[in-house]
């Protein structure tokens, strides 16, 4: 049988045979996790670099990984002793090609020049949009795994809300969830998560704070937990206590705004068309002002990648693509509202992956 992982080659072979580029090259020293080292090889390791052409598929990586590479892998290990002789081994495995892809965005400028300066005959070409591309579409097993994350994201917040009152933190709630990811098998949590209470929910991004929850307040929280690699991210807007006629007007309007992109999306859709559903709900409404950021991203092995659901996006959303629903209407001084679920595109419609609910009262 061809493993995921073979079926992910001999795709890259094919586009780097397109683009007459003689190999694949991931660097994974100084951005530790490098997305495209876990999902060409299945390394988990802080420190790899692979090497793939039409025959070959290398990985660098010091003795801490030796054992790891060859349970992960199946990949042919070049040993780094230490970074000197490491480099001269690296820029020998190079030297001889004529063009080499990479992803621009995932290497620091210094070591980029480092390259250029030991590889004057070898030219560099940015395959950002390629790799892009293929990570957008989600293998089989891909979409378990992503399946898996959003179950342990949604099942920690179930198993940590009666512990959500007025009187706490929000960082101590936010410690009670991601407690209860780890306890459910997350091997860390997928960003730091949001707690905002009261007007703090009005910072879209605003991290778990020293404030106490108070009584009559709203609280958004953001979290996500990392299973097998892959990432969950939902957001619910909690009320803990009696809610306001105006808080409860807000959050049914971002609520029809969610289920309705939701009920619409589907896969050939531009990001933009997607956006559009959801925010024409809410400027009609008249917050459009107050709703900011796009409606949603891509999710996978990062809590963040292609496709962009968003207003600038002018590319189809594919079949295959895992993203996220998330409209919010944000109202400075007074409080927030956000509301995310997670899909999976396909030709008929979005297939949700995490469970909606009604607005939890506490
Ligand atoms: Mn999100």
């Amino acid at each position: 049988m061809v493993s995921n992982y073979e079926k992910r080659l001999e795709k890259l072979r094919g586009e780097l045979a397109r683009q007459s580029l003689d190999a694949y090259l991931c660097v994974n020293i100084e951005n530790s996790n490098h997305p495209e080292a876990l999902y060409f090889s299945g390394f988990t390791g802080s420190l790899s670099v692979l090497i793939i052409d039409d025959k070959r598929k290398i990985i660098m990586t010091d003795s801490r990984y030796y054992e790891q590479v060859k349970r992960e892998t199946t990949f042919t290990l070049v040993g780094i002793e230490n970074m000197k002789t490491g480099e001269e081994k690296l820029m020998e495995l190079l030297k001889n090609y004529r063009r080499v892809g990479l992803n621009f965005s995932k290497i620091s400028h210094k070591l980029y020049k480092k390259f250029e300066e030991a590889l004057k005959t070898v030219e560099f070409v940015d395959i950002e949009e390629i790799i892009s591309k293929m990570r957008m579409v989600k293998s089989d097993d891909e979409i378990e795994k992503i399946k898996k994350a959003i179950q342990v994201t949604q099942r920690a917040f179930e198993n940590s809300l009666n512990f959500l009152r007025a009187g706490i933190t929000e960082k101590e709630f936010a410690s009670r969830l991601e407690y209860e990811m780890k306890l459910l098998g997350a091997e860390r949590v997928a960003f730091s998560t949001i707690v905002a209470s009261g007007y703090r929910g009005a910072l879209p991004h605003g991290r778990a704070s020293d404030k106490i929850i108070k009584d009559g307040e709203l609280v958004v929280i953001d979290f996500g937990a990392v299973y097998d690699g892959y990432c969950g991210d939902i957001t619910r807007t909690v009320a803990v206590g009696d809610i306001s006629d105006k808080e409860y007007k807000v959050y049914e309007i971002v609520e029809r705004a969610q289920r309705e992109a939701i009920r619409k999306m589907k896969a050939g859709m531009t990001g933009r068309e997607a956006d559009e559903i959801a925010r024409n709900i809410i400027i009609e409404a008249g917050f459009g002002s107050n709703f900011g950021h796009s409606l949603g991203h891509g999710l996978g092995i990062e809590v963040h990648e292609a496709p962009a659901v968003s207003p600038t996006n002018t590319d189809i959303l594919p079949g295959g693509s895992v993203v996220t629903v998330e409209p919010g209407i944000y109202l400075p001084g007074e409080f927030g509202v956000r509301i995310e679920d997670d899909v999976l595109l396909t030709g008929n419609g979005a297939l949700l992956l995490s469970k909606q609910n009604n607005l939890i009262k506490i």
